[in-house]
């Protein structure tokens, strides 16, 4: 059908430069680190790769605060190692997916250098500038991400302006015209040289409001999409997903509806964020809930079953380690990691793996708070100790929920650092990388590893995977997810536990019969039967005509 896209069938892989492999011993993953990995991504099987921003930066908030959008920052290489990296990806068959940065830049942009200077210069209205409040203070309430006040006062000019991240993360104007240009030219002096698809951060924000009280799903919100989507990519084949923490079903249909001309997906966030505290949000997260995360997960795939898109995910550079998070990292890593990747990969949608995923790589067991680097981590840390809680239980909740769990170095080998860097890393590898790496997991039949493999090359032999229709079983069960796929004659039938015991569960008598097993974690499963005995964290998927 004329629906079909290249992407609908592409499992996509995060990677995040500053620690994926450091070429020349500084310290800090870069470009040609990555062009070394390309073989191990192949073999992995893996479409395209989205690279966490890789332009030039003063790395407040590593890389996500951008002074320069056609220029590499130099601790990762050069344009001339990103064209390379283009280049010999395609060879492979790998696209590179870029990160665009574009609600806000650094504060060492040229744009806000120029900005702030004065009040009546060309780059003014290129941010969002506004008067103290009658008492001298900021305009509004509006608080940032990393805590505290979005505003902060030009004291030469005597005005705050807004961002809604870092205080060296200024928010860009999009309700001006020339800003939108600007970007729309940088986009496509991108897409010239050869890249297959933006992920955009916190898409969302681009059309706030700030009289109104207004971040995210502004007014103008869909007709800036719409514009971009026809000024830059909309003209290319690519894939593009767009960060919304705010998306929900209704409203990731107008992302991603066909009709629509905006993106071919969003980021969704409900699963993560209903697990956090209503007060302490991610620094105190709720104990899992399976019944909670099946319904959420239902809803999208039931939501997006006929027009739009859904992107599939445990983690990415922002979350804890999906095993840490999800599954059980001390007993059962192994078990668990593959569990999870059944489960999400054999979801509609396009798959993400964040590095690192696919060894079953865990969160990071930090005991000081000089070991994280982390912006919104440090920051949140003065805020939390200032309002009365003690370091240890800051702690506590950095290791279980903050990002810099999912910043430490990639772990590739057993030899020294493990294997990311002859220097001295910019952030602590996790000393678990003698028994976690990439080479164990390879030379391994067994291995999270091979598993993924696996699942990456079922995608590619079974229509059913990527098209067909979803259905879940057993709703109410606390640690059972069971869910069917049917396309055709085919329909696949996906069990997967949760529990670290043993387990015996009834099965839906239509689901009962002879198959094919797909993947599993233990031993082929080729039947359904009426009762069946799990093992701790046991999933397999049965495929049957
Ligand atoms: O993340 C958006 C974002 O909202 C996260 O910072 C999230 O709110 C936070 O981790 C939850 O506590 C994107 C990027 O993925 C992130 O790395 C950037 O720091 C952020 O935007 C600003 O660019
Ligand atoms: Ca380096």
């Amino acid at each position: 059908s004329s629906s079909i896209r290249w992407w609908h069938s592409a499992v996509v892989y995060q990677i995040y430069p500053r620690s994926f492999l450091d070429s020349n011993g500084d310290g800090i993953g870069d470009l040609q680190g990555i062009i070394s990995k390309l073989d191990y991504l192949k073999q992995l099987g893996v479409d395209v790769i989205w690279l966490s921003p890789i332009y030039r930066s003063p790395m407040d908030d590593n890389g996500y605060d951008i002074s320069d959008y056609q220029d590499i920052a130099p601790e990762f290489g050069t344009l001339d190692d990103f064209d390379q990296l283009v280049a010999e990806a395609a060879d492979k068959g790998i696209g590179i997916m870029l990160d665009l940065v574009v609600n806000h830049t650094s504060d060492a942009h040229p744009w806000f250098v120029e900005s702030r200077r004065n009040r009546k210069n060309r780059r003014r209205d290129f941010y969002i500038w506004r008067e103290p409040a009658p008492d001298g203070g900021p305009p509004n309430a509006m608080q940032s991400s990393f805590g505290g006040s979005a505003w902060t006062l030009n004291e030469e000019t005597n005005q705050y302006y807004l961002h809604l991240f870092s205080t060296r993360q200024p928010d860009l104007n999009w309700e001006n015209p020339a800003v939108r240009s600007e970007i729309y030219e940088m986009m496509n002096w991108w897409l010239a040289r050869g890249i297959v698809g933006f992920r955009m951060d916190v898409i969302d924000h681009i059309g706030k409001q700030v009289e109104k009280d207004i971040i995210t799903d502004g007014p103008h919100l869909h007709d800036f999409i719409q514009e971009m989507n026809k000024a830059t990519f909309g003209r290319h084949d690519v894939v593009t997903v767009g960060e919304a923490w705010s998306a929900t079903p209704a409203s990731a249909l107008v992302y991603s509806g066909k009709a629509r001309h905006e993106l071919s997906m969003v980021f969704q966030f409900e699963h993560v964020i209903r697990q956090w505290d209503e007060t302490y949000g991610k620094w105190r997260p709720k104990p899992f809930d399976l019944v909670q995360l099946k319904s959420i997960f239902g809803k999208w795939q039931l939501a997006l079953a006929h027009d739009g898109w859904n992107s599939l995910f445990w983690g990415n550079h922002d979350l804890p380690r999906a095993v840490s998070r999800y599954g059980n990292s001390e007993g059962y890593r192994v078990e668990s990691a593959k569990m999870l990747a059944i489960v999400l990969h054999m979801l509609k949608g396009t798959p993400y793996i964040f590095q690192g995923e696919e060894i079953g790589m865990t969160n990071m067991p930090f005991t000081s708070i000089e070991q994280y680097r982390d912006v919104e981590t440090l920051n949140m840390h003065r805020l939390h100790l200032e309002a009365g809680l003690s370091p240890e239980e800051f702690i506590r909740g950095a290791n279980e929920s903050g990002r810099d769990n999912a910043r430490t170095p990639m772990q590739w080998a057993r030899s020294p650092n493990a294997g990311f860097s002859t220097g001295t890393p910019w952030i602590e590898v996790n000393p678990n990388y003698l028994a976690i790496n990439a080479e164990a997991a390879i030379a391994e039949d067994a291995s999270i590893w091979h598993h993924y493999r696996s699942l990456i090359g079922l995608r590619k032999s079974h229509p059913v995977i990527i098209y067909g229709d979803y259905q879940s079983w057993l709703d109410q069960h606390p640690y059972v997810y069971v869910y069917t796929r049917t396309l055709g004659t085919d329909r696949l039938t996906v069990v997967a536990s949760f529990k670290s015991d043993e387990l015996i569960i009834s099965m839906p008598s239509e689901l009962v019969g002879k198959g094919v097993c797909l993947v599993s974690n233990y031993g082929a499963m080729n039947e359904v039967s009426a009762t069946i005995t799990l093992k701790p964290f046991e999933a397999f998927a049965i495929l049957s005509n």
